[in-house]
């Protein structure tokens, strides 16, 4: 039995005073689906089996380079997060794993796995960090860390990606997730094409070491903390890392981390038709990195996205198998409020673009005819699948208003007492 830190019988009484509505909504969507040629159930069941992975340095308060605004009873170090991450599994059904971030989460990797059993959660790739100089590190990564014109710093980065992919080997990760923010911010700092030989040279080394059921994400980010250059900077540049490393390397693309107005969704149907997109960092933005909630800003390109992921998964794309994760930063609002919300949202995308009527998108494409095509998407996007997915929780025990639920439980005021107020580790700035 695995356990859950919120009240079964409050999310029965919660579910209990809503579910009626909501039978009677699912059928009368499952009608209009039908006339669609569409099976609600079919589409209920995918939504089931769907999983989005939560960054455990999201479910803290984050903050700005300005200032943080520590929140509530947060959790105080990796077995508080893991209870959080619990919470939003139970009442969302969308949420079976976490992804750590070393050193930020290190412990005892076997009470990592307890815990993580415990509630009946798993962990999802692991994620290195050379971009913050750690409490006993002996060499700074001021100037870089893989890419670093020192071989001794370039060592110690590697090293500790080895000990990332130990940590998780123990506690059942598959994969690893390299973000670096080795880059300059003066143009001639640094000479771009030796930093990027040395980064490969160490990602050489890292590739070496994974174990043979793992995969590697490399992460592209335009900007910051470097301002000038990144040298893992866009995915043209991550597109030919997983090429120069092998069979078990792939490009990770986090949503934020782009130009502003850059066409995402085109990135993704490339990395998809050239078998190396690896996963996903599901957040939202207005200007860089913002780090918002998932379809909080432009949910029609979170959409457009997962049209090009459905399109893979339905005409059987080789090796197509995307890591799902969120990555954000919560400012301002309860950090699990969000993260349930932003699941949500991101299952609702997936929802919505099985929806896209294929056969007749193709004609579209096939007739030239723009106004239809564009039509046929808007027409998945526009329906409204809330009931295919408060279904599909109220099927896995969660809750049919995942927030409500949590409000009505008072979690946050309970932990609020267990937990002192304490400056969190991590996350405050990324
Ligand atoms: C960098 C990033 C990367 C880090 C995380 C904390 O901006 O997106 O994924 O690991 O934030
Ligand atoms: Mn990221
Ligand atoms: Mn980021």
């Amino acid at each position: 039995m695995t356990e859950k830190l919120i009240a079964a019988d409050i999310v029965t009484a919660h579910n209990a005073a809503r579910e009626n509505n909501l039978r009677r909504d699912y059928e009368h969507l499952g009608e209009q689906l039908d006339r669609r040629g569409i099976r609600i159930d079919a589409i209920r069941e995918k939504v089931e089996k769907f999983g989005v992975a939560i960054p455990s340095w999201g479910v803290g308060t984050g903050g700005t380079r300005f200032a943080r605004f520590p929140g509530e009873g947060e959790p105080r170090d990796v077995f508080d997060k893991i209870e959080d991450c619990s919470v939003i599994q139970q009442l969302t059904r969308a949420t079976p794993t976490v992804s750590l971030h070393i050193p930020w989460d290190k412990a005892d990797p076997q009470r990592l796995k307890q815990a993580a059993s415990r509630f009946g959660l798993a962990f999802d790739a692991m994620n290195s960090n050379t971009f913050s100089d750690g409490k006993d590190q002996k060499l700074s990564y001021k100037f870089g860390s893989l890419s670093h014109a020192d071989a001794a710093v370039r060592r110690q980065a590697v090293e500790h990606n080895l000990e990332c992919i130990e940590i998780g080997r123990t506690i059942g990760s598959k994969a690893l997730t390299v973000w670096i923010g080795d880059g300059s911010n003066f143009p001639g700092q640094v000479n771009f094409t030796k930093a990027f030989e040395r980064y490969l040279d160490a990602m050489r080394d890292i590739y070496a070491a994974l174990p043979e059921d793992w995969r590697l994400f490399s992460e592209h980010k335009m900007y910051e903390p470097a301002f000038y250059s990144t040298v893992v900077q866009d995915w043209g540049t991550n597109y030919l890392i997983a090429q120069e490393l092998g069979p078990k390397a792939f490009c990770l693309v986090d949503l934020g981390h782009h130009a502003p107005n850059v066409n995402i969704e085109m990135i993704v149907a490339r990395l998809i038709q050239f078998g190396k997109l690896g996963g996903f960092h599901f957040n939202d933005s207005k200007y860089g990195d913002d780090d918002l909630d998932a379809g909080s800003i432009d949910p029609y390109r979170l959409f457009l996205v997962f049209n090009e992921l459905v399109d893979a998964e339905l005409s059987g794309a080789k090796g197509f198998d995307p890591a799902h994760m969120l990555d954000q930063s919560h400012n301002v609002t309860d950090p699990i409020e969000s993260l349930m919300l932003s699941a949500v949202e991101v299952q609702r995308a997936y929802a919505a673009a099985l929806l896209v009527d294929r056969k007749a998108l193709e004609s579209y494409q096939t007739e030239n005819d723009a106004l239809m095509a564009t039509q046929t998407l808007k027409a998945a996007f526009r329906t409204d699948v809330e009931p295919i997915l408060a279904m599909a929780r109220l099927n896995g025990g969660g809750a049919i208003d995942p927030v409500g639920a949590y409000r009505e439980a008072g979690y946050r005021r309970k932990v609020a007492e267990e937990r002192p107020a304490a400056v969190s580790g991590g996350g405050g700035i990324v």
